[in-house]
């Protein structure tokens, strides 16, 4: 309940009554229930959840803090309830489909219906005891599907192969799921970022980054390795101690109170440093929770400070054209004193 009580907080400094949740992860994180098909309405009185009838008795169980309605026509449904609670000043998050707000402006009789931007995911940034236990678990299931992975590479094998080792592994060792379609780029592909896993065979002297990561009990987990095959090229030896470098430089410098620019710059110095400023092409990071990819975002200009339990990735990289990328990332909890890294996988330069 403490999370509603905070949101109803928040309206309130908002002007609003009341609230329309659409998005089903803060269906989740605010009431325990996760279908496929709801809506929320919180008002400063109370709380609903609106589902069909696949999932009224799941709603009823897990969330018992909730009205249940169950009905197919939910903002049908929602104008009751508006009317009868006299609600004037309704917010409801932006991320609706078009249609979804048409419905909205045609059907609820308010006077202000105001749109929303991550309402909702602002407070999950800041992760509860159970949600950090949840996330290290996730975290633990992808390090050791690496470490299995590094005895199952050898030359001969595609990306392909692979990736489905990482997601096959991850699934046997607990996961629900992938969290991201599983990248793996080899060899010069290396220099693409977000490569995805291809047909392309592992060769020897291949580079390999792999970034991938599954779902735990509904969190995620994200990282990043890249390691060698048979032997290893001197300057993408050079590259990848530059990245384990700057990756160590954010690990070092972070804890609750640093502003997201100076999260960002303490990578960016190390490798503007080595000269391969113009190589290190995508932000240092993001926040990562029921989703992978989830506030905070890091910009280099930004004042805002990072805070005690929030959980971030720390993923510098360097990719050149015609000769091979790396990447390293980690999940990081950030703590008053530090940080807590959470992907303990090896981060050592390997050849395998
Ligand atoms: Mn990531």
């Amino acid at each position: 309940m403490t999370r509603i009580l905070n949101l109803r907080n928040r309206l309130q400094t908002e002007g609003l009554d009341a609230m329309i949740v659409t998005n089903l992860k803060n269906i989740y994180y605010l009431s325990g229930f996760w279908g496929s098909a709801g809506t929320v309405l919180l008002t400063q009185q109370a709380q609903y959840l609106l589902t069909d009838s696949r999932y009224s008795t799941a709603a009823r169980e897990s969330a018992p803090d909730f009205t249940i309605i169950e009905t197919r026509q939910a903002i049908a449904e929602i104008d009751k309830l508006v009317k009868k609670e006299g609600i004037n000043n309704l917010g409801f998050e932006d991320t609706l489909s078009y249609a979804e707000f048409q419905a909205m402006q045609a059907q609820l009789t308010v006077i202000n219906l105001k749109p929303l931007t991550n309402f909702v995911e602002i407070q999950r940034q800041i992760k509860s005891p159970d949600e950090i236990r949840t996330i290290k678990k996730a975290c633990k299931i992808s390090d050791q599907a690496y470490k299995d992975l590094l005895k199952f590479v050898e030359p001969g094998k595609s990306e392909l192969e692979l990736a489905t080792f990482l997601d096959f592994k991850m699934r046997e060792l607990g996961a629900s799921g992938i969290s991201f379609d599983t990248i793996v780029a080899s060899g010069l592909r290396s220099a693409l970022p977000h490569g995805r896993a291809t047909h392309k065979p592992i060769e020897f002297g291949d580079i390999v980054t792999v970034d991938f990561g599954c779902y735990y009990d509904h969190y995620a987990s994200d990282m990043t390795r890249t390691f060698f095959v048979g032997e290893a090229d001197p300057k993408l030896q050079a590259i990848y101690h530059v990245v384990q470098k700057a990756q160590q430089a954010v690990i070092d410098v972070s804890k609750a109170g640093l502003t997201y620019g100076d999260y960002d710059l303490a990578a960016r110095q190390v490798i503007d440093a080595a000269g391969y400023g113009q190589a290190f092409t995508h932000g240092i990071g993001h926040g990562l929770g029921l989703d992978v990819h989830e506030v905070p975002y890091f910009s280099k200009s930004s004042q805002e400070q990072l805070l005690e339990n929030m959980i971030i990735t720390n993923e510098p990289g360097i990719y050149l054209d015609g000769l091979g990328g790396v990447r390293i990332e980690d999940d990081l909890l950030i703590t008053s004193q530090g940080v807590e890294v959470l992907t303990l996988a090896p981060k050592e330069l390997i050849v395998l």
